[in-house]
């Protein structure tokens, strides 16, 4: 029998918020209709149908862009109080700049969120997962500095036509993983530019992240009073054993996977943090370069950069274990961050092998952040597991329920300040180049029926129950 104290551990806070994500790419389908321009993954699907393990492609997904109403239909009947989508760039600017705006693109979005509001279920909004505009991408993508100010001016059309429905917006999701589309070939663009494009890429990121979140300051936020975070992702490193050097190691990694996008956003010192400035400066000086593969911000990027942001999303799926060594190729951050990655072979794992089930990570990963950043508020923008589609998704429940218990421990035991939990994702969809062969809904997608039935799993009763009850036991 449970305490009356672990009882009461286990209850979710009262103003604490559950809903459940989803991005544009993955779901929307419809990706030339009604105006809309080519975006980096519709050029890559279709340029290099061979990238995408299953060969499939994001044109029809989920069919959301014409089924967005049974979607707030899940989403009400199962509970969700949050809804987190994103905004396709391209459905809004075709060409990725404000001179052709696509009023069928604004009239897509004003009506999901209607409908949404409509039944008490409040938007969150990612500006960026990953779909950037190709004609921009032909221009170098973000290696490009111009870009941040491209995203600044999107950002601007956003705020304008939904900045009064909408007081949730995420700027960028997991910066990380999109540089890694310039390093390994992870995504769209699908550039091997190792070590170089990928920190070029991060900087205009983050250039880009903060005159969003000023411009919001300078223009929006006295008349729509609403939120402004960037979502950071990352696993979580545990020492491989107890002596300095591992310690120190998986430290290490910690600040080159979310230190890298996070530092310069909520630390006081507006910059990378100096661990990477250190050794990524050192290595390019041995490999005589005439300057550090790391840029530079001004002094007045880092006075933008510093604090911007009213919120930290956190989207976390899994851990690893670190100790101290040089692999990978030269030059690469993996060789840069001199740090050696493995797996307990104890764990269990999702469907996707990278998806480890370690719920300690997130308690871990939590207090990171709570004692790197002064206790910041953290929304939790992913999380979520990985099967072959089964509608008992038993696994995933016991995922859900032991990462969950572990954001709660985090929460009532350590003081981490979490203000709310996304799962990753309320339906099946384009796994990026899994395609759709891996699935992270909490309902079904029959992607053989054009009508692309929807059936809630056991999963989804699970959350049902959870924001019923609002404690997880
Ligand atoms: C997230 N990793 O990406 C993305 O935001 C989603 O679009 C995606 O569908 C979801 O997670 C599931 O993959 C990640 O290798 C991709 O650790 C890879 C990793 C983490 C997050």
């Amino acid at each position: 029998i449970l305490s009356n104290a672990k009882k009461l551990s286990m209850e979710l806070p009262p103003d604490f918020l559950v809903g459940a994500a989803t991005a544009a790419y993955q779901v929307e389908g419809g990706w030339n209709e009604d105006g809309k321009g080519e975006s980096i993954w519709d050029h890559l699907v279709h340029t290099q149908p061979d990238s995408i393990n299953d060969k499939t492609n994001g044109d029809v997904a989920c069919d959301s862009y014409h089924k967005y109403k049974e979607d707030v239909k899940l989403l009400k009947d199962i509970g969700f109080q949050v809804y987190r989508f994103s905004i396709s760039w391209t459905r809004i600017l075709p060409q990725g700049d404000t001179n052709i705006v696509n009023q069928n693109g604004i009239d897509y979005y004003r009506n999901l969120i209607n409908e949404l509001r409509a039944n008490n279920i409040i938007p969150m909004v990612t500006m960026y997962h990953w779909d950037l505009p190709q004609k921009l991408q032909e221009l170098g993508g973000w290696t490009n500095p111009i870009i941040a100010d491209y995203f600044e001016a999107y950002a601007r059309v956003l705020y304008k036509n939904f900045g009064d429905q909408v007081k949730w917006w995420i700027t960028i999701n997991e910066p990380l993983e999109v540089v890694s589309g310039y390093s390994e070939k992870r995504y769209a663009p699908f550039l091997d530019l190792y070590g170089i494009g990928d920190y070029l890429a991060g900087h205009t990121l983050l250039r880009a992240h903060a005159k969003a979140y000023r411009l919001y300051d300078n223009e929006f936020r006295a008349k729509q009073n609403g939120k402004v975070g960037i979502t950071v992702n990352g696993n979580f490193f545990f020492p491989q054993s107890n002596e300095t050097e591992n310690i120190t190691a998986a430290e290490r990694a910690q600040q080159f996977e979310h230190g890298w996008f996070a530092h310069p956003i909520f630390s006081v010192s507006g910059d990378y943090p100096p661990i990477m400035r250190q050794r990524i400066d050192a290595n390019s000086a041995k490999e005589d370069r005439a300057r550090s593969r790391l840029p530079r911000f001004t002094e007045e990027e880092k006075e933008q950069l510093k604090g911007s942001a009213d919120f930290f999303g956190l989207n976390h799926y899994s851990s690893r274990k670190a100790y101290s060594g040089e692999i990978g190729p030269s030059p690469s951050l993996e060789r840069d961050s001199g740090v050696i990655k493995t797996i307990d072979i104890h764990w269990e794992t999702g469907e996707l092998p990278w998806l480890k089930v370690v719920p300690e990570g997130l308690r871990g990963i939590l207090n990171w952040i709570r004692t790197s950043y002064n206790n910041v508020p953290v929304f939790i923008t992913e999380n979520g597991y990985c099967d072959l589609g089964q509608l008992a998704d038993d696994d995933r429940v016991h995922y859900y329920e032991s990462y969950i218990g572990a954001m709660l421990k985090a929460m009532k035991e350590d003081k981490c300040n979490v203000i709310g939990y996304c799962a990753w994702s309320l339906v099946d969809n384009f796994e990026w180049l899994e395609g759709y062969r891996p699935r992270f809904g909490v309902v079904h997608i029959d992607f053989n029926d054009t009508e692309r039935k929807r059936t809630p799993k056991k999963s989804a009763e699970f959350f049902k129950k959870l924001i019923n009850d609002r404690k997880l036991i």
